[in-house]
């Protein structure tokens, strides 16, 4: 079986993938040991995709109305949408919502129709959500958007700050090479910045647990106290910069202690941190969505170049301030123009601009200005002035703020088209039109990772069904607005040859994004390249103290820092992120049983003080609300948390629990500069519910729940799923019935004492479903349970028991998710076998030596059950 090299569709590392189909119609993945952001390493995401190119759940046939219909009506019914949209209301009344998970050649055609074609502004992305105040921020500062950062900076830093990023959950493979590089360098140091204590702290001399937002204070503070200990580089500044004396000015009053109040820092903790950066030359400052995510996100960003500019550290090996990109292809959106404020190929919407686009793309009726950025489109929607949306490899129903408005506005939208891959997303369950998209493995182009890499992304599956990549679509629809000639392209290759043209297109050196190497370049060997590509080789970007501001000199920005945040009295700050297993909406990752084993259901992490306050009990249900909608989880008490603050994953749908979407608490609060929402600070009421009974099922068929709370995820062999009841079930045969689409018999068990109960029906020796349920959150062991539906010849008696018996040992939880290691059996490595480092048990056990990202949770546990062994 031939190998194909590709790249993995999760996050911006941009790791190299090889994948090799198999006989059986799996596929085997391994990393790719010539790729240089991964060097073959993959983390767990990357390692289970394999698991999550099933076509269960695929939309395979273009719809109309929820029904099936054939490309050529589907493809008319847009274009006829769209079309009168125009003509009745305006190219102003149309829109795009795309995504950094397009590759580069559907992104670009997409841009180069919304822009040039139909002559609107109005295509924006996901990346508004995600990387705008990076963008906003690099621009004040350096007049292009710029990261001049590569990843071996990071392994040859002396000092990584870690600002709003976790890294070892998020970026995993990138935050493996620090791992790798601090060990072979052990006076590299690593701080992070973050309210909560993240496994990101695992890697850290100093976590700065700071208060949300508190992080340009903290910088402004930084800029200031190098000017005091007269440590800055005034040849750089005088040089290379403009605007360092008005930055010092609003910095200057910022002293230790003051960064102090309005951060929630120790001055001891502040000044410590102070000197190391003053100290070491070598400083990478990486940041990531605490930093992005917020209404003062764009002034966070420029605090932090601010003193990367005023000790002279970018430009030159090991530092430098480093926006990691999240999505596979973030960057490549960037690239190509897909947020609304930009053009194309890294263009403003400024006079010369718009001429020189729209003379490359013979394209008279050019959009003039930027359109409506993502959370003003969902707003223009629901005032009715959108009337047709065409929504592409995103899912705001789930990911953007006040989502039951976007729900909501999505409704009343005469025209909404959706292309994806899956026949139900929150989102496409709101679709008129439904267009089958190709996914990974299938698709045919380019991403661009964080370091500004380009990677080939190659097919190595057949197009299933009536599934086509996303570039044929738009294309196709393009042909029938009546622009046939412009976009007559035959293959991604062709797209990507004119994109770099666009890049070269009377470029001269003026633009940072640059393509004109490859212009020519055989395409289908195209090996993974870092831009900017010119005829000659290339020099570090700002290696030469030369930026793209008019007068080539950065700037500062004077930044003040905003008031400290206090919440409504009696309300929670509502912070929001990410899971080590889980990406996104979990469309793909909710596939893979192994990946939903590690968090398998929506929770909210409180702090131990604050559940105790409102009687959280440990397990329990909690709802979230506020004045935007509410969320029902599962109560996560943990230390690592802040008091006064709550920590909730953005991951769970309707699709996946009963109440578990997050978005609909988050307030649509934008950033002034560059409209990013502020999705790490909701606030939000948290209360126990009282739940009358708990419940945990197996079942080999895909259950149908209804109960008051329920979240639902894959299993090896079938599903599993927590479940709550407010009221006792008035007939259980009838509850169970429906529940598991049989008649059959159940045979049951029930405890008087502990109100405990277990229904189990099994079918020749194997497990059809089993339900347990408890007054008190269910302690049945889940892995074990989960396990069953593995086993051949069990007994009724045995799996009612809801107990591991003496010879079936109860792995426990998963932590390690590569190799399915729980974490009984981690303890038990700790406590009976003796072992004291993360290393020894995985000698024994195997746990944590694959991809790593699970290593600092089995510190935890080693540490945690090392002193009981001692006891
Ligand atoms: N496993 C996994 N990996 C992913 C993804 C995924 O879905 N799953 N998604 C990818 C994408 S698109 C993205 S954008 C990246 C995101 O990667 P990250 O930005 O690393 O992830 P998040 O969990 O969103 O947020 C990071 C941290 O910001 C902290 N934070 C909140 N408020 C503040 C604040 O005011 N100041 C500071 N300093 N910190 C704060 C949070 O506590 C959180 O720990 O991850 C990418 N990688
Ligand atoms: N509260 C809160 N909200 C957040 C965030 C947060 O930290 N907190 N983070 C924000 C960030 S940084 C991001 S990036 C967003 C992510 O949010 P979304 O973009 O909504 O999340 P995904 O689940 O990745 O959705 C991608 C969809 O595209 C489909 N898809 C994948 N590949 C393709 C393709 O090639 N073509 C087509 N047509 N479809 C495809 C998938 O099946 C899936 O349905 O969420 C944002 N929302
Ligand atoms: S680190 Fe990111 S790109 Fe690399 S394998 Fe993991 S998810 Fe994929
Ligand atoms: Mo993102």
């Amino acid at each position: 079986m031939s190998t194909t090299h590709t790249t993995c569709p999760y996050c911006g590392v941009g790791c190299g993938v090889l994948a090799t189909p198999q006989p059986g119609g799996s596929v085997q993945i391994a990393g790719d040991p010539d790729h240089l952001a991964n060097f073959g390493r993959l983390c767990s995401k990357g390692s289970a995709l394999g698991e999550t190119l099933s076509l269960d759940g695929r939309l395979l046939h273009p719809e109309i109305a929820d029904h099936r219909v054939t490309w050529e009506q589907a493809l008319d019914h847009v274009a006829n949408g769209f079309m009168s949209a125009i003509r009745e209301h305006g190219p102003q009344s149309v829109a795009i919502y795309g995504s950094g998970q397009l590759l580069t050649e559907d992104y670009y055609v997409a841009n180069k129709l919304m822009k040039g074609f139909i002559g609107s502004g109005n295509i924006d992305t996901n990346s508004r959500l995600c990387m705008a105040s990076s963008v906003a921020g690099h621009k004040r500062a350096f007049g292009s958007d710029t990261v001049p950062g590569n990843y071996e900076d990071l392994e040859q830093a002396d000092l990584i700050v870690l600002v709003g990023s976790n890294l070892g959950w998020c970026h995993p493979v990138l935050y493996q090479r620090i791992v790798a590089a601090r060990t072979a360098r052990p006076g590299m140091k690593v701080v992070l910045v973050d309210p909560r204590r993240t496994v990101s702290a695992d890697i850290a001399e100093l976590h700065l647990p700071i208060s949300p937002d508190g992080d340009s204070a903290l910088f402004v503070g930084l800029l200031a106290y190098l000017d005091h200990l007269g440590v800055t580089d005034s040849n750089y500044i005088s040089a290379y910069t403009k605007g360092f004396e008005a930055a010092l000015l609003t910095a200057e009053d910022w002293t230790v202690e003051r960064v102090a109040a309005a951060t929630g820092l120790s001055p001891l903790s502040i000044t410590r941190f102070y000197d190391l950066f003053a100290r070491t030359k070598k400083v990478v400052t990486v940041y990531s969505q605490g930093v992005n995510q917020s209404a003062s996100g764009t002034d966070k960003v420029n605090a932090i170049i601010n003193c990367h500019l005023a000790m002279g550290r970018l430009g030159k090996p090991g530092m430098g301030p480093f926006s990691v990109t999240g999505q596979p292809n973030a960057m490549g959106g960037r690239e190509v123009g897909g947020l609304a404020n930009m053009l194309a190929a890294h263009m403003d919407f400024t006079p010369e601009a718009i001429d020189r686009v729209s003379r490359f793309w013979n394209a008279p009726a050019i959009a003039q200005a930027p359109g409506f950025k993502a959370v003003d489109l969902f707003a223009a929607m629901t005032r009715g002035e959108i009337k047709a949306v065409w929504i592409m490899a995103t899912n705001p129903v789930d990911s953007m703020p006040e989502a039951d408005a976007v729900r909501a506005a999505l409704k009343a939208c005469p025209l909404v088209v959706v292309s994806d891959m899956n026949r139900h997303t929150d989102t496409m369950d709101l679709a008129h039109v439904r267009l089958p998209a190709a996914g990974w493995g299938e698709k045919d182009g380019t991403v661009t990772n964080s370091e500004r890499r380009i990677s080939r992304q190659r097919p190595f599956l057949a197009l299933p069904g009536e599934a086509r990549p996303d570039w044929w679509i738009i294309k196709e629809v393009a042909h029938r607005l009546g622009h046939a000639a412009a976009f007559d392209y035959g293959g991604p290759g062709e797209i990507f040859a004119e994109h770099a043209a666009l890049s070269a297109f009377e470029n001269h050196g003026t633009r940072d994004f640059d393509l004109s190497g490859l212009v020519g370049a055989d395409y289908d060997s195209l090996a993974p390249t870092q831009w900017p590509v010119r005829a000659k080789p290339a020099a570090r970007l700002f290696g030469d103290g030369k930026f793209f501001t008019p007068d080539g000199k950065a700037r500062f920005l004077p930044i003040q820092p905003p008031p400290p945040f206090a919440p409504v009295p009696g309300s929670f700050i509502l912070n929001t992120g990410r899971v080590r297993d889980h990406w996104h909406t979990m469309t793909r990752t909710g596939k893979a049983a192994r990946l939903s084993a590690h968090m398998a259901e929506p929770f909210v992490e409180i702090h131990p003080a604050d559940a105790d306050a409102l009687g959280i009990r440990r397990a329990s249900l909690v709802r979230l609300s506020n004045r935007h909608g509410s969320a029902l989880v599962r109560a996560l008490i943990t230390d690592r948390q802040q008091r006064g603050h709550l920590f909730a994953p953005m991951h769970w749908t309707d699709q996946f629990a009963s109440n578990g979407r997050i978005d609909a608490l988050v307030s649509a609060k934008v950033d002034p500069v560059s409209s990013q929402p502020a999705l790490k600070m909701a606030q939000a009421h948290a209360e126990p519910i009282s739940v009358r009974l708990y419940g945990f099922v197996v079942a080999a068929e895909k259950p149908a729940l209804t109960t008051d709370y329920w979240a639902i995820a894959p299993a090896t062999n079938g599903w599993r799923a927590e479940i709550a009841m407010l009221d006792e079930p008035a007939d259980w045969s009838a509850f169970l019935a429906s529940t598991f689409g049989t008649d059959a018999a159940f045979q049951s068990i029930r405890d008087e004492r502990s109100g405990r109960r277990a229904f189990v029906l099994i079918e020749r020796g194997r497990l059809i479903a089993a339900l347990y349920t408890s007054p008190d959150p269910v302690l049945v062991s889940r892995q074990w349970a989960v396990d069953l539906l593995k086993e051949a010849d069990l007994t009724a008696s045995l799996v009612l028991a809801g107990r591991p018996g003496a010879d079936r040992p109860d792995g426990g939880a998963i932590v390690c998710a590569c190799l399915g290691v729980g974490i009984n059996t981690i303890v038990d490595a700790v406590t009976r076998h003796g072992c004291t480092t993360v290393e020894a048990v995985g000698a024994l056990t195997r746990a944590g030596t694959n991809c790593g990202s699970c290593r600092a949770e089995i510190r935890g546990i080693v540490d945690a059950n090392r002193l009981i062994a001692a006891e």
